[in-house]
């Protein structure tokens, strides 16, 4: 992480793991245990949950929401449901309908293992348990959970994910151009990154100026972790990524790189980090996690 110390590294390392492991216990207590029946689906959803994903969009939430001095047991279940959100994208994401992965987080993608019917059904149960367990989330307030129920649908719906993938399919073989990229990325990704963030302020019941901060934070992480995406299938390692790399070309993809070059697709990556890192600087050293995973977006290898 340029400019970081290794101690700075060390207490990211710290701070993401054991927020991971917060995150990932309560993802156990909410899905259903694979022998409920039915055992197959039951199954393929938690094999895709527990396949080590990093837990991003969780670990987003809570941190904003600690920032804020938000109570971390009431983050935790809509927290939850950004990663199965997340985790049903992935699963349909690699469906031989949309970009035919075999390989998702090192291991065969969800289809490969239990067959496309099922993979679609678990993707369909993943997202389905999301709502429940925000609307069923006993810890918030009714008008929070309607705020957070709101905030997943908008930015995961037809003008959020599912429309820049939509946009992304569509948009296949055409010309790079970045207008286009720029739509899709923000739809497609910094929607829900951004949702992320929004999601743990509102547990913490921001006020409007402190939640419009956050967003404009979330909005720019978002947008730089696809961009350091983009990259990263253009210079990673399948070993690092856990999936093919170079994929984009291949499919014809619309990416930043190929719209802007690598060079000024790095630049403008930096750039956004810069632009969360202004967002946040009216909380001080409180948003010292937010700000070291901000860096982390854009340096990760994986
Ligand atoms: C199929 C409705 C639908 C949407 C698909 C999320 C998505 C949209 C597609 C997945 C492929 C992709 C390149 C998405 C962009 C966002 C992204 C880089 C997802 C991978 O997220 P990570 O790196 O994954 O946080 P882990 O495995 O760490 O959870």
């Amino acid at each position: 992480m340029p400019g970081t110390t290794m101690s700075e590294k060390g207490s990211l390392a710290s701070f993401l793991s054991g927020r991971r492991r917060m995150v990932e216990d309560a993802l156990d207590a909410l899905l259903p245990a694979a022998d409920v029946s039915p055992e197959r689906l039951h199954e393929a959803m938690r094999y895709s949950v527990f396949s080590g994903g990093k837990r991003l969009r969780p670990i987003l939430a809570v941190a904003a929401c600690e920032l804020l001095g938000g109570p971390i047991d009431a983050v935790l279940a809509p927290a939850c449901a950004l990663e199965l959100i997340h985790t049903y994208s992935l699963i349909h994401d690699d469906l031989p309908a949309m970009d035919d992965d075999d390989l998702r987080r090192g291991r065969p993608t969800c289809h490969r293992a239990f067959g496309e019917p099922m993979a679609i059904l678990a993707g369909d149960a993943l997202l389905t348990l999301a709502f429940e367990i925000v609307a069923s989330a006993e810890m918030l307030a009714p008008d929070c959970r309607t705020a957070v129920l709101l905030e997943l649908a908008r930015a995961n719906g037809s003008l959020g994910m599912v429309g820049g993938q939509a946009a992304d399919i569509e948009a296949e073989g055409g010309a790079s151009d970045l207008d286009a990229v720029t739509f899709i990325h923000v739809r497609k990704t910094a929607m829900p990154l951004r949702a992320a963030v929004r999601v743990g302020a509102l547990v913490a019941g921001a006020a409007p100026g402190e939640l419009d901060a956050l967003s404009s934070y979330g909005e720019a992480v978002g947008l730089a972790f696809q961009i350091a995406d983009d990259l990263l299938d253009v210079a990673g390692t399948a070993e690092e990524m856990g999936k093919a790399v170079g994929k984009d070309a291949a499919r014809g993809k619309l990416t930043y790189p190929g719209a802007v070059g690598r060079k000024a697709a790095t630049l403008k990556a930096t750039e956004l980090v810069g632009d969360a890192t202004a967002s946040l600087a009216g909380f001080g050293e409180r948003a010292g996690p937010l700000l070291d995973i901000a860096g982390y977006v854009v340096d990760r290898r994986s």
